[in-house]
């Protein structure tokens, strides 16, 4: 076999092992997702699901990869790198979506639902579905891509705390956003707003007294474990969470790739509840384990205390608190 036809036997077999090559391994395009929660929180698993499913109805176009419990900064960062599609999927709690797309304040009012059932049957609804729209059409450069659980919220200390009074002189970290920090004054504390990741070192030095969140929340981020043993069930905010795309991100898909987010979001909103409903009895049942005291509280003087606050931020919303109040 002479030097030339050995060359191109060569060359040949190179160009058709390229063509074997699978599709994954030619243009794959990584979607950088984020949330401050940990590897098998329920809002991180289910993403993670849609991105499994996303990568598979691809052929591998499009991978995946998530950075949990905070690496790319709080929410409020994490929010700016979406909207310039630094991050790709966001999932985020609406509270510090608020200061970016004030229609979402509503949401973010305390004790503007009667429980968790009654939220999830606005979010679920037609108002669920609008609230989602004009988060899409806002300039915030995001698709709301669906809801998330978040639960309750609610008060934890390092003193037992069971009414308004009991708050007065008591430092309490509250998410980035003025709703929130008028909230806990009206409550009878002093709210300081903190990332979520600061909150930790903050209450083990004494900066903070307390801070306030869900029992999976509370858990995860081992703020029991700094102090803060008294969970009183206040339940004053009852907040749903979003997962977004950037839109910079969106307008690069194809039309039947955005139909396949939009079906496969759909699918993580309901793992997402799911997952939840377990593991809020989960960590509820870890808390206590870890000593943790549960403390059933009087609602009612911290709702009469924060009409203030709903009658602020309420104001220009005031069809949609109707709707929502009488949704069943
Ligand atoms: C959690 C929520 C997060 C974040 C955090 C916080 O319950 O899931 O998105 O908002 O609270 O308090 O910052």
């Amino acid at each position: 076999m002479n030097f030339r036809r050995t060359l191109f036997a060569t060359a040949t077999a190179a160009v058709l092992a390229v063509a074997a090559l699978p599709l994954t391994t030619t243009a794959q395009t990584i979607l950088k997702a984020a949330d401050v929660h940990p590897a098998g929180y329920p809002n991180v698993v289910a993403i993670e699901s849609l991105g499994r499913k996303l990568e598979a109805a691809t052929n591998g176009k499009y991978k995946l990869q998530m950075f949990p419990s905070g690496v790319l900064g709080g929410e409020k960062e994490m929010i700016e790198q979406t909207q310039v599609g630094a991050i790709n999927i966001l999932r985020t709690s609406l509270g510090p979506l608020g200061t970016v797309v004030p229609d979402v304040q509503v949401f973010n009012m305390p004790f503007v639902f009667r429980n968790e059932a009654h939220m999830r049957a606005v979010i679920d609804g037609p108002i669920g579905q609008e609230l989602l729209d004009k988060i899409t059409a806002s300039p915030a450069k995001m698709v709301a891509l669906g809801w998330m659980d978040g639960g309750s919220r609610s008060l934890y200390t390092k003193k037992l705390v069971k009414t308004p009074a009991d708050l007065k002189g008591q430092k309490v970290r509250m998410m980035g956003n003025p709703l929130f920090v008028d909230t806990m004054n009206a409550m009878g504390g002093n709210g300081i707003a903190m990332g979520y990741g600061e909150v930790f070192s903050a209450l083990q030095t004494g900066v903070l007294d307390g801070a306030e969140n869900n029992p999976p929340s509370m858990f995860t981020s081992n703020h029991y474990t700094a102090g803060a043993k008294f969970y009183a069930q206040t339940n004053h905010l009852i907040i749903p969470e979003i997962f977004v795309m950037s839109k910079v991100t969106w307008e690069k898909l194809s039309k039947d790739e955005q139909a396949l987010v939009v079906k496969f979001s759909r699918e993580a909103q309901l793992e997402q509840r799911a997952l939840w409903d377990k593991s809020v009895a989960e960590y509820t049942a870890k808390l206590k384990a870890a000593g943790v005291e549960f403390v059933a509280v009087d609602q009612k003087p911290f709702y009469d205390a924060t009409a203030p606050v709903r009658a602020k931020y309420g104001a220009p919303y005031a069809d949609l608190i109707k709707r929502i109040e009488v949704t069943k």
